[in-house]
C-alpha cells in the first residue's frame, strides 16, 4: 500500500473524521494490508500527531475527541480480521484488562486486548475507569492468568500500584500475574510497583503476555521483566 494511503489513514484521526478512518480502513483490508500495518503506519501514528498538537495547545478537547471517534471507526472495521487470527488456536492464558480507575483512555488497551485475543488469549476487557477492587473481584471470577493494567496520565499511573495491593488484599497476587503499559508507564515504574512486567506496545504485550504465561508453569524460572 502507497504511503499516501498511510498518510491519508493518519490525516483522517488529525481531522476526527470517521468516515474517512472506516473507508481507508476497508479499503486497506480489501488491498490485503495487515490490521496491525493500517494500525501502526496510519491510525496510531495519526494519535501521535494529535496528542502533540494538543500539548501545544493548537487542538483542544473536543478535537482530541473526535479523533478517538476517528480511531475507533477505523479499529471498528479491523476488529474483525485481527480477531480471526485467534479463533483456532487453544487458549493461551485468561487476561483480565482495563484502564485504571480516574481514567478514561480506552483505544491502547483496547489495541492490546485485540491483540491478544488474536493471539489465543481469552480477554476480559473491563473497560476504563477500572477500581482495583473491581480488577481482584474480575480476576477471581475469571480465574484469570494475567491482569492487565493500562494508564495513560500520570495522575492515574499510581493506581496501578492499587491495583496490585487490592489483588494482594483479595488473596491472588501470587496466582495472577499483572502486567502493566500505557504511554506515561516505564519499565522502572513496573519494578518499583512490584508489576511482574511492562509492555510498551500492543505486539509487545503479546510477547510479554506469552512470556508470563511461561513463568507460571515454570515459577522456578527468573523473571525477565
Ligand atoms: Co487524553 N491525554 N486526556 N484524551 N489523550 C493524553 C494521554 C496526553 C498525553 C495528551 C497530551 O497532553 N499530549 C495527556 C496526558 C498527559 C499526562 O498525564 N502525561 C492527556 C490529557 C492531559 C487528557 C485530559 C486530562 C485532558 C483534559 O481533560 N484537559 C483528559 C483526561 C480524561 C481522563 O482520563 N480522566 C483526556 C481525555 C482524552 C479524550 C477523552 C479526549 C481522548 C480519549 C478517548 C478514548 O480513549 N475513548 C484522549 C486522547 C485520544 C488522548 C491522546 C491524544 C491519544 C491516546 C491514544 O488513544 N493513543 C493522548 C496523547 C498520546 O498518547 N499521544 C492523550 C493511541 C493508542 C494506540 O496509544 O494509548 O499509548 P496508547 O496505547 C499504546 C501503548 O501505550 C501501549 O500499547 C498501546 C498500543 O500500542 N499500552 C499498553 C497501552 N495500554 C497498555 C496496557 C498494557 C500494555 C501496553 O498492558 C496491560
Amino acid at each position: 500500500m502507497s504511503s499516501d494511503t498511510y498518510q491519508g489513514m493518519r490525516q483522517s484521526i488529525v481531522n476526527g473524521a470517521p468516515d474517512t478512518a472506516s473507508a481507508l480502513a476497508q479499503q486497506a483490508l480489501t488491498a490485503g494490508i495487515a490490521p496491525l500495518d493500517a494500525i501502526n503506519n496510519g491510525y496510531a501514528a495519526g494519535m501521535h500527531d494529535v496528542g502533540e498538537q494538543f500539548a501545544r495547545g493548537e487542538m483542544f478537547l473536543p478535537d482530541m475527541m473526535a479523533s478517538a471517534e476517528a480511531m475507533k471507526a477505523a479499529m471498528a472495521v479491523l476488529e474483525p480480521e485481527l480477531l480471526k487470527l485467534g479463533t483456532e488456536r487453544p487458549v493461551a492464558g485468561v487476561v483480565v484488562l482495563g484502564t485504571t480507575k480516574g481514567d478514561i483512555h480506552e483505544i491502547g488497551k483496547t489495541l492490546v486486548g485485540m491483540l491478544l485475543t488474536a493471539h489465543g488469549f481469552r480477554v476480559h476487557d473491563l473497560g476504563v475507569d477500572v477500581a482495583g477492587d473491581r480488577f481482584a473481584a474480575k480476576a477471581r471470577e475469571y480465574a484469570a492468568d494475567i491482569v492487565g493494567v493500562s494508564a495513560l496520565l500520570t495522575t492515574t499511573m499510581r493506581n496501578q500500584r492499587g491495583v496490585i495491593e487490592s489483588l494482594e488484599k483479595a488473596g491472588l497476587r501470587s496466582q495472577v500475574k499483572v502486567m502493566v503499559g500505557g504511554a506515561p508507564v516505564t519499565r522502572a515504574w513496573a519494578a518499583e510497583i512490584g508489576a511482574d512486567g511492562y509492555a510498551k506496545d500492543a505486539m509487545s504485550a503479546v510477547a510479554l503476555a506469552r512470556q508470563l504465561m511461561q513463568q507460571k508453569a515454570q515459577p522456578s524460572v527468573k523473571e525477565v521483566v
